[in-house]
This record gives C-alpha cells, structure tokens and sequence, in this order.
C-alpha cells in the first residue's frame, strides 16, 4: 500500500455514477442489481435493444445451451431460482431470454441501462482518479470504477474473404442473427463452420431448406445432447435442496455437472470392454460431462485418443456415406478444443438435401464470395442465403474493441500486444478501478458461465466495499502479481492437453492474434485463490486513497 504522507492534496469533481458497466449480458445485469441494490449510482450501457447478451444475439435455428437449464441460470436469490420453471434438460435460446428479460423485470434491472449505445472509450485521469467514459450517443460520464461485462463471445469473427460484400441474397453471422429471422423454406442454404453453432444451426435448418451446402475446414468431434423434457420431479427434487445442489456444483471442476459424477478411474490400463461399456454409458447419457468419465483423458494424450478413437467409430456407424463419414472425422485430441454438442448432427449428413464441402487447405478452399455464391477450389456454389458459423474474437475481442486507456493514456490494446495479461482475470496494471467479468487469465469459458459472472460480480463487491471501509479511492494490480498469475494459468493450462492445438482459448482463430491460452482450468481452486487474496487484503493489489478536500 502507498504512503499518503506526501501526496499533494486533491479537489475531486463531483462524480456523475459511481460505476459504469459495460453490457447488460447475465454479468452486467447482476453488476447493476448488486451495485443499485448497495444504493451505488451505476449506468449500464448495451448495444443491443434489451438485455441478455450472448442470449440476445445468437438467435440461430437450434440455439441452445450445453450446460443443464438447472444449474445455468443465477443462484444468487432462492426465489427467482424456485419460481423459474425450465421446460427441458438444456434450454433454448427463447427460453434463456426469456430467463433474462424475466430478471430484468423482477429486479427492475432496464431503468439503469442505456440500450443502443457502445462505450466507445474510457480514459482514466490519474488526477481526478476517475474513468471519463465516452459513448457512440455522445455521452461523456465520469466514474469511480469501469467494470467490462462484455462477455467472452460476442465480438463476431467474419473471415476476411474477397467479395463479402457483393452476395446478393441474405449472409448473416449465426452471432449476430436477424431478429425477424430467416426464412429457408425451399432456399438453397451454404454455411461456413463447423464449430457449436454451425453443428447447432445445420440439422435444424436442414429440416426446411431446399438445400444445404456445408463448408467444412476442420472436422469437430460432437457428442450428443440428449436433450428431453425436463422432469417436473426432477425439477421439484433440485428445488427442494437447491442451496445444497449449487454447492456441489460450485465444487466441479467446471462448476456444473455433479450429478453426472461417477467414479473415474484412468482409461489407460483399464480392459478394452470395460472401457467401451463406460464410454457407451457416457455417449447416451449425452452432453458436456462426456469427458469426464475417465481421470486421465485430458491430461494424458494416450487416454484421450482412445476416447476419440470410441467417437471416430461411432461417426463410422451413424453416417451411412463413407466418403462423407471419413470427411467427417476429426483428427487430434477430444476435448483440446471446445466439446461440441449436438442434436442429430452426424445423422443429419444422411439427408439427400444436405451436402459436406471440405474447404481445408487439402480440400477445396473458399476463394471468393460471389453475388449469387462462393467459389472454393474449382468449384462455384449457388446459394439463396449464405450463413457464417466462424465463431468469435474470443475473450479479448470484446474488451479491446472500447478503446480503454490507463496510466499515461497506454492502451489496453498496447498493454495486450503480446497477449492478454491480467490478476486473476479480473485487473490489469495500468487500469486502475478497471474491472473485468470473466476476463482471460480466469476459468470463465471453461465453467458454467453464470455461476463464474456471479462468483466475479460478488468478489467485485466485496472488494468495493472493503476499499469504502479502508478509504481507499483506487484499486490496481500490481505489476508481480500479474506476472506471477500469468505464470500460475500457463503452468496449469500446461498440465491439460489444452494448449496442443489451435483452438479459440488460444487467440488461434484469428489472425495474427498472439497465441496465449486465455481461460484458466479448474473452478473450485480458483475461487478458494480469490477468497484467500481477499482475506489477506487483497494481495497483489494495491490502492490509492484521497485526501478529503476541505468543505
Ligand atoms: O465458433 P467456433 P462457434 N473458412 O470458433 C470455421 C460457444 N457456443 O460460434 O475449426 C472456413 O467454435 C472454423 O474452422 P476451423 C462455445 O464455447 C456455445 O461455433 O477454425 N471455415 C470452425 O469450424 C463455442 O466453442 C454453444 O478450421 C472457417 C467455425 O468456423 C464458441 O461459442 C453454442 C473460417 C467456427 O467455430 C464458439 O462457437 C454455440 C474460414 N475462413 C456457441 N473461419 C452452446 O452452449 C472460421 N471457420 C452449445
């Protein structure tokens, strides 16, 4: 902590709001309940018409979440927890936004939040000790804290491919999905990716349109859902013990999925029938968990292709085309980048009106969009609507679009050259009273993502109020805690098979981003970290007080 002893005296302006948060997404609408509710003046700014964030603009066929309706929504009051009823195993992306808005007005969350505007830029002024935050409406606020609730997937990723412009009929991003949506009925359809929401979007609008066409660069391993109706006993039986069934969650690795726990030996040395019986159990049990059946699979690469080995053969057997089934297997490890999961994705290759286009680098390319198609390789492919399922600038994207200034006017983009660095995923050096929800360095992509923006919103809390108690006027991470935390997630990271591949977690799908794995593996050891910096004064931070001016 500094010493005040010698720091001139300072006139502070009035300050316009306390915070500003940037996002109405599950993060920036519990940020605005926390921070109202604490009787804090705070502004919350949206670019979109209403709040929800991910679940607002992915509004694709077949949008859905792969974490479980009961343990993916907020815990943070028993009653709003006891009243939603959820209609199904994992749901819809209506459904979740339905959640959302529900929230929203329960809490009386709209009043706060200004809609259609983007935070354009914030500049931090190292003599007032405030953020002045502009917006694209023009708005200029000063405030205390800037606390970044933009999400981890929302800054879309539109491949920079000759002639996007000149396609006549409708090219829409399954992120950024129109919301009077798209007709496919007798349509010719071509959808570039096969990530989540391509192998999400693909069966549904296979379902309606006269013709898919998809185009293909790396072939994903996906595990069925296995989505159904969500008992009402069930439902009433989580209800009953609600607090208890958080809990245990909270202690996942992933802060979901107890109740698909069961005993997990190594898959390496275990006989090849017991492991296939385990592996059959898993796949129809369906859904993210299906890796975690065996202790070895992410950490050892012998293990893990035996589980890959177990899905090549079942695309073998559902896709009745072996060319297509070949040209759907996936090489590498399960699991290294992120686990997809599906309805009908492999079967859905067995309809006449669906067609599988290799455009990697050993395939047929795509070279150029056209005004009626695409052209890849020799071939040129006519189209009624063209969708990109190209995913996202992943965990920085969305962070580095505000132009955030710190100390000395140094941007965040500058500070992140070389790659995203930050204490605990929730401050940089340089950024003082700069909160990040989720930001890279903490587990964020890799847990349940509410339950990881509540545990974020709650620390930011404490520790707002712990600096009201001291007097403390300013919050920064210190330049050796961050390097010591950059250090620790790279050494966990290293650990997994994660960083082996070219995945989104690593900046590996846009490019020229640098190469650094963003997400921190393992929930539980992380909050424990958090709760223990918070208790030791928060270490590794350190805080700047004012001197009261004269009134
Ligand atoms: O994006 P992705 P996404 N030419 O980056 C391809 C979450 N999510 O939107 O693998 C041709 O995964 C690219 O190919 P390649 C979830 O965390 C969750 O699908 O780079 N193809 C890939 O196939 C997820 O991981 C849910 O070779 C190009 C695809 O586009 C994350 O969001 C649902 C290309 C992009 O896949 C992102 O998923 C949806 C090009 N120039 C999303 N550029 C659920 O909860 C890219 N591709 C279930």
């Amino acid at each position: 902590m500094k010493n005040e002893q010698d720091r001139p005296e300072k006139h502070v302006e009035a300050v316009v709001v306390e915070a500003v948060v940037v996002g109405a997404g599950f993060a920036g609408m519990y940020l605005v309940h926390r921070l109202a509710s604490s009787g804090r003046t705070v502004r919350c700014f949206e670019a979109g018409s209403d709040v929800g964030g991910t679940w607002y603009w992915n509004r694709y066929p077949g949008a859905r979440c792969d974490v479980d309706s009961m343990e993916y929504s907020y815990d943070f009051d028993d009653e709003l927890q006891q009243e939603w009823e959820w209609t199904e195993r994992y749901a819809t992306q209506p459904e979740i936004l339905r959640y959302a808005q529900h929230v929203a007005d329960r809490f009386d969350l709209r009043r706060h939040i200004t809609f259609h505007t983007r935070v354009e830029r914030s500049v931090f002024d190292e003599t007032l000790l405030r953020w002045t935050v502009t917006t694209d409406a023009g708005e200029v606020l000063t405030s205390r804290f800037v606390i970044m609730a933009t999400g981890c997937l929302s800054s879309t990723n539109l491949p920079d491919i000759e002639g996007l412009d000149t396609f006549s009929g409708p090219l829409v991003h399954t992120g950024r999905w129109p919301h009077d949506g798209v007709d496919f009925a007798g349509k010719r359809v071509g959808i570039v990716g096969t990530g989540s929401s391509g192998i999400q979007a693909i069966p549904v609008i296979a379902q309606t349109a006269a013709h898919v066409t998809v185009f293909q660069r790396t072939a994903q391993f996906t595990i069925p859902a296995q989505n159904c109706p969500l008992d009402p006993e069930e439902q009433a039986a989580i209800k009953a013990e609600y607090g208890a069934f958080r809990e245990r969650n909270r202690r996942m690795p992933g802060a979901f999925g107890d109740r698909y726990q069961r005993p997990a030996p190594n898959a390496v040395g275990l006989s090849p029938e017991a492991f296939h019986e385990e592996m059959e159990f898993l796949w129809q049990q369906g859904g993210p968990m299906f890796l975690s059946g065996f202790r070895d699979l992410m950490r050892n690469p012998a293990a893990n292709q035996l589980a890959a080995d177990f899905v090549r053969g079942k695309i073998a057997e559902i896709v009745h085309n072996p060319v297509v089934a070949d040209r759907l297997t996936p090489t590498g490890m399960i699991g290294c980048k992120r686990l997809v999961v599906d309805t009908d994705y492999y079967a859905t290759y067995n309809r006449p009106n669906v067609t599988l286009v290799d455009v990697s680098e050993h395939g047929q390319p795509i070279t150029r969009i056209t005004a009626t198609g695409l052209q890849a390789g020799e071939t040129h492919y006519e189209f009624d609507v063209l969708i990109f399922a190209t995913g996202f600038d992943a965990m920085t994207g969305s962070l580095l679009r505000v132009d955030l200034r710190g100390r000395g006017g140094e941007s965040l983009a500058e500070t992140w050259a070389a790659g995203p660095v930050t204490y605990l995923g929730l401050g940089v050096t340089g950024f003082p009273n700069l909160f990040m929800v989720t930001g890279p360095g903490s587990p964020s992509v890799l847990a349940n993502m509410i339950i990881a923006t509540e545990q974020h919103v709650d620390w930011i809390m404490d520790c707002i109020h712990y600096m009201d108690s001291e007097g403390h006027a300013v919050i920064e991470a210190e330049r050796h805690a961050v390097d010591d935390w950059v250090a620790h997630v790279n050494s966990v990271a290293g650990r997994t098979i994660f960083p082996s591949c070219s995945s989104w977690y690593l900046g590996a799908n846009i490019p020229g981003k640098p190469r650094v794995f963003m997400p921190l593996p393992g929930f539980p050891a992380y909050v424990d970290r958090c709760q223990q910096i918070a208790a030791n004064a928060y270490e590794g931070f350190r805080f700047e007080s004012l001197i009261p001016t004269a009134s």
